[in-house]
């Protein structure tokens, strides 16, 4: 694919809508959410037009949090499965509908339960330490979760020095360099879509915009955040943004859905997508599986609603509840 010029930003062809139709499906849902009594909680990395039907649009950590706060019983989940499983685990009580099957996560699916009890058994006695990108039954054989807006300070409120960190290598290897009183073992899976990016891909943008300020998140490779001013979660992000308030670009090295927010709140900034391919490479399929078509569809007929085993779900609220009670890394 042709690089283009780094000041356009579109997202590929497929994911757009016809512009008359969005209108009306966007309307058609937040009625028939407010008349179901239902919460649209949106992550920063789904399709901009979902964004815009949510009630709240966040990382995992600030849907899961909303989840809790908002007194409605219905949560359209628009994120991808284990994150729902997380809003589930944690609202009991709550009926959790996700708008696509399909909406997975390939970092999650690289590690399982008898995975883990493998690897724990290679390492015993160390505590492990679980990305909240996990599924319902690893985060059940695990001490405490984290998101990457929390990592190194769930790292550092462990008493233990010998810990088991799971699943994404790339998270891990950065938050071992933040805390390195710590002995960490670190699992090696990957999000690919952060995985793919290379740091020659940053450096020719700096070499297009060497004025550009570098916001990277912690799933992106060592040479990556090696070019990066800042580096940190998606919600982070937006304060990282505030903290350069001369800065006219920023190079965002993270899944493009989330540059829809920046612009929204920074309007006057230039937001590029770090891939220098208008977000073709930083681009994760599963995070785009709800379209507003698939929304609808959700809200109208109640589908596809999330269940955990309740034995797991316990266990595994134990960690997710572990990680709430650390606060965010800044
Ligand atoms: O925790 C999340 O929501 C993810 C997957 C990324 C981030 O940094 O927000």
């Amino acid at each position: 694919m042709s690089t283009g010029t780094l000041e356009r930003i579109a997202p590929p062809a497929y994911a757009q809508v016809d512009e008359e139709r969005e209108v009306s499906l966007k309307q058609e849902i937040r009625s028939l959410a407010s008349e179901r009594q239902a919460i649209i909680l949106a992550h920063n990395y789904q399709l901009p037009e979902v964004q815009d039907v949510a009630d709240f649009v966040g990382d995992s950590l600030g849907l899961a949090l909303e989840a809790q706060r908002d007194p409605r019983q219905t949560i359209v989940f628009c994120g991808v499965h284990f994150m729902a499983e997380s809003a589930k685990i944690l609202n009991p009580g709550k009926r959790v509908l996700l708008p696509s099957l399909a909406a997975g996560c390939s970092l999650s699916d690289s590690i399982t339960a008898d995975s883990l009890e493998d690897w724990k058994q290679r390492y015993p006695g160390r505590a492990v330490v679980t990305y909240v990108n996990s599924s319902a039954e690893v985060k059940a054989q695990s001490d405490i979760c984290c998101t990457s807006a929390n990592a190194v300070s769930v790292i550092r409120s462990l008493s233990q020095r010998k810990i088991l960190f799971t699943p994404d290598r790339n998270l891990g290897r950065w938050v071992a360099r933040q805390v390195p009183e710590k002995d960490i073992v670190i699992y090696d899976g990957c999000c690919p879509t952060h995985d793919v990016l290379r740091g020659s891909d940053v450096g020719a943008g700096k070499r297009e915009r060497p004025d550009a300020v570098v916001i990277a998140h912690p799933e992106c490779r060592e040479d990556v955040l090696a070019l990066a001013d800042e580096i940190c979660s998606t919600t982070g992000m937006h304060a990282a943004v505030a903290r350069h308030p001369e800065a006219k670009t920023f190079l965002i090295a993270t899944e493009w859905g989330l540059v829809h927010q920046l612009k929204k709140r920074f309007p006057d900034k230039t937001f590029i997508v770090a891939d220098g391919c208008i977000g073709c490479r930083l681009h994760c399929p599963y995070m785009k599986m709800n379209d507003l078509e698939a929304v609808l569809r959700c809200v109208r007929e109640d589908r596809f609603e999330i269940r955990v085993d309740p034995a797991v779900a316990s266990r595994a609220r134990i960690a997710l509840e572990r990680m709430m009670a650390v606060p965010r890394d800044r």
